[in-house]
């Protein structure tokens, strides 16, 4: 596995355990951007050559590709985006006044990475709507309990994380999407964590829209899609304005593209969309009843090492997908961090943009492993004894 990926070769000693931020790229998908701009480099959507023909279809069919990842029913179900960050605020602004009145409720957990939680606050400031934070599990997981113990008849949106990006906690969206639905609401998931592990389908989940982006399931940055029921996507407005998105405009008014491409305005991210294609076909190709037992046994293995070094907590639990975050009683996480940079060991180490839970679980920051197809038991080795070392470094032994 590891062999598929250059990013290794150029960095043989490093133990890079942050693919949660981002993971590093396949061959296959370096050689779809390539190809693309070598090759088949003109816009979409608008020549009348060959080429531009043929290029635009290949974007078409990287979007077919995308909605065969997620189980959409239609590719057209599809936009693409820069990624989780674009989706959501797209929902927010597009879909968000027409869901959300004055007095209603827009409910979230506390665990949510900034980009599912502020562009929800600033909603609810706008529409004068209630914004209803969850608390979490005490080891900073989403708490489905809390979650549906908040859910109201005026809850208009819930927007969860299907896998949290702290604690990397997995969250039963489908029975939460079930009691927001009964009551009139929305869904709207992030799977920014769980596309990266786990086989996901929208549909069955239930959710009304879903987000991820494509540098965190081994493709390109600076695309991502956003996934919408074609009947939502259909009431609403664009949010951006421009070239390609339009059916027709005169001095006097303007009218819309059929979505998706209403959502797509300027030239697209064409490149982007061909290594996003490229990474969902390597992703497919994988056996995840293999893939899940590698990565559980890494997490299993790291936490159990973790917890054997004193004074070490160990956020989450040994069900999370790929992401074990901790903290060294009496060392900064960012100290932890620079000492395990030295040993040439890439964790995060921060806030990890999810200050609300850092709040409530009263710490600054925490120090976060993450995993993906390419970790190994060594990494993990390397990690514990660093941490181990920092300990003695930093605490002195006692
Ligand atoms: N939602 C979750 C759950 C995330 O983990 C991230 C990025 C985002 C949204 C935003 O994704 P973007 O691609 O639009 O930036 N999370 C992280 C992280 O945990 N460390 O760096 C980026």
């Amino acid at each position: 596995m590891r062999e598929q990926f250059p990013f290794f070769t150029q960095h043989p000693n490093l133990v890079y355990l942050d693919t949660a931020a981002t993971s590093q790229k396949p061959q296959a998908v370096l050689d779809a951007l390539t190809a693309y701009y070598t090759q088949d480099n003109a816009n979409v959507h608008r020549g009348l050559y060959r080429l531009a023909y043929s290029t635009t279809e290949r974007y078409e069919a990287a979007r077919e590709a995308v909605a065969a990842f997620v189980n959409a029913e239609h590719a057209e179900e599809i936009v693409f985006t820069r990624g989780t960050t674009e989706s959501l605020n797209l929902v927010a602004q597009s879909f968000g006044p027409l869901a959300v009145q004055p007095g209603d409720e827009i409910l979230v957990s506390a665990a949510e990475h900034h980009s599912n939680f502020i562009p929800w606050q600033q909603l609810a400031a706008a529409r004068g709507a209630r914004f209803v934070v969850a608390p979490p599990t005490p080891l900073g997981d989403t708490d489905p309990a809390a979650l549906a113990a908040l859910i109201t008849p005026r809850t208009k949106l819930l927007a969860v994380a299907q896998v949290t990006n702290v604690s990397g906690g997995l969250v039963p969206v489908r029975r939460l999407a079930d009691q927001v639905h009964a009551q009139g609401g929305f869904v709207v998931v992030d799977g920014a964590q769980s596309t990266p592990h786990m086989p996901v389908d929208v549909q069955a989940m239930g959710a009304d829209f879903f987000a991820f982006s494509g540098h965190k399931v081994y493709g390109p940055t600076g695309i991502g899609a956003l996934y919408g029921r074609a009947e939502l996507l259909d009431q609403m407005p664009p949010v951006q304005f421009g070239g390609e998105m339009i059916d027709e405009v005169t001095d006097a008014k303007s009218t819309w593209a059929p979505v998706p491409l209403k959502f797509e305005a300027g030239t697209p991210n064409i490149a982007g969309a061909f290594g996003l294609a490229a990474a969902v076909a390597f992703l497919q190709a994988q056996d995840w009843s293999t893939v899940r037992a590698r990565e559980d046994r890494l997490v299993r293995r790291l936490r159990a090492a973790l917890a054997a070094i004193d004074g070490v907590t160990v956020y989450g639990t040994a069900q999370s997908l790929g992401i074990v975050s901790f903290n060294l009683t009496g060392v900064h996480p960012h100290d932890l961090a620079t000492f395990l940079d030295e040993q040439d060991i890439a964790v995060r180490a921060g806030h990890h943009c999810a200050q609300p839970l850092m709040a409530r679980l009263g710490v600054p920051a925490t120090v976060r492993a993450s995993f993906g197809l390419y970790s190994t038991e060594q990494d993990v080795d390397r990690l514990a004894t660093a941490v181990a070392e920092a300990r003695g470094y930093f605490l002195g032994t006692d």
